[in-house]
């Protein structure tokens, strides 16, 4: 039902978000980059004739205009909602997005940022806090063989057996970040090879899921928000995803959690009702709903989609749709005319 009712259009709203942010892109300004994928994503998700609430987003309400958590979209949302949607005919749906992710990669030219979001019935996704997130992907061959309680030498091994082949083919990927450097020595002790990318830990973890990205493990510690996102295409796809909560700003070394304190932000969680600070939460209580979407389109390149090319009067993008509904990943490549070009060109 999600996936025929909302399968296309969530394909153009994460186009729509791309196209937005990628007039940025090299530009070196990431908020705006961030801002106009955020006004294009919204602006598309309230055409949707749904009834939709933000369950991760650009923040609280205070801090941010669009896209806040709990806010409602969808034309079913609007005040004079009930001239053309049922109620009794409408399902309400969970939404995770992220309307650029890796605003710096964007800002930069760089490769791996994209516009992402999840679907999923009420309820179907994880509120996860903004928090951070210790993360383990994985490709479905290792699911459940390996666990983030593990040591990263020990999931190598376990990956290297699973995925049938030596340690040292194996390539992980972990966010560049003081916070790793004692897990990118352990790996490279343990003779895999690292693949160290400056952000964008979705587009990496997903990966793992694809064989032939050269990416068999993504392990390190990025935002929990982004966690549920990666989770729902890793629900959809069979891959390995857990994730754990990072609560103390010693472990984090962050210039963003400098002030904060692990007493804090033990107390943050519990007045969340997050009782088990420590839990690690499997991919199927992150995406937990019977049916999960999941969409993105490229930005910038990146290893599963191009990014953005623009040319005289429209725009080339490609996206990616997962349905755990119908068990599909979708590469979708469109070609955008913004000006009705004389003649149409595959470009
Ligand atoms: C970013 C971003 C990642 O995590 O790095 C962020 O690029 C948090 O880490 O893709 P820092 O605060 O250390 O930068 C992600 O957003 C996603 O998890």
């Amino acid at each position: 039902m999600l996936e025929t009712t909302l399968g296309l259009e969530i394909i153009e709203v994460v186009e729509q978000a791309a196209l937005a942010s990628a007039r940025w892109m090299g530009k070196g300004d990431k908020n705006t980059a961030d801002e106009v994928a955020v006004q294009a994503m919204r602006e598309r998700m309230n055409k949707i004739h749904m009834r939709g609430r933000i369950v991760i987003g650009e923040g609280e309400r205070d801090e941010a205009p669009m896209l806040y958590i709990g806010e409602e979209v969808g034309i079913c949302t609007q005040p004079n909602a009930k001239d053309f949607c049922n109620p009794d005919e409408l399902i309400e749906i969970d939404i995770a997005v992220d309307p650029c992710e890796g605003t710096n990669l964007c800002a930069y030219g760089q490769p791996g940022s994209m516009a992402v979001l999840a679907i999923s019935e009420k309820g179907g996704l994880f509120n996860a806090p903004d928090f951070y997130m210790n993360k383990l992907a994985a490709p479905a061959a290792a699911k459940g063989k390996v666990d983030i309680r593990k040591s990263p030498t020990e999931n190598l091994k376990i990956l290297a057996e699973c995925l049938d082949r030596a340690i040292d083919e194996l390539v992980v990927v972990v966010m560049k970040r003081e916070r790793h450097d004692d897990l990118i020595r352990e790996i490279r002790e343990a003779g895999a090879r690292v693949r160290l990318i400056t952000d964008g830990d979705v587009s990496a973890a997903i990966s793992c899921a694809f064989s032939g990205t050269n990416t068999h493990a993504l392990m390190g510690i990025g935002a929990a928000p982004e966690g549920v996102i990666s989770a729902a295409a890793m629900r959809c796809l069979g891959g390995h995803f857990q994730g754990q909560l990072v609560y103390d700003p010693a472990v984090v070394k962050t210039k963003e959690w400098a002030n904060m304190t692990k007493e804090g932000n033990l107390a943050r969680l519990a007045e969340m009702n997050i009782t088990d600070p420590d839990k690690v939460y499997e991919t199927e209580e992150l995406a937990s709903g019977e049916t999960v979407l999941f969409a993105a389109c490229g930005i910038t390149p990146g290893t599963l989609m191009e990014g953005v090319r623009y040319f005289h009067g429209g725009a080339r993008t490609q996206s990616l749709v997962i349905s755990s509904q119908s068990k599909t990943a979708r590469f979708v490549d469109t070609i955008h005319m913004f000006d009705q070009p004389k003649t149409l060109q595959l470009r």
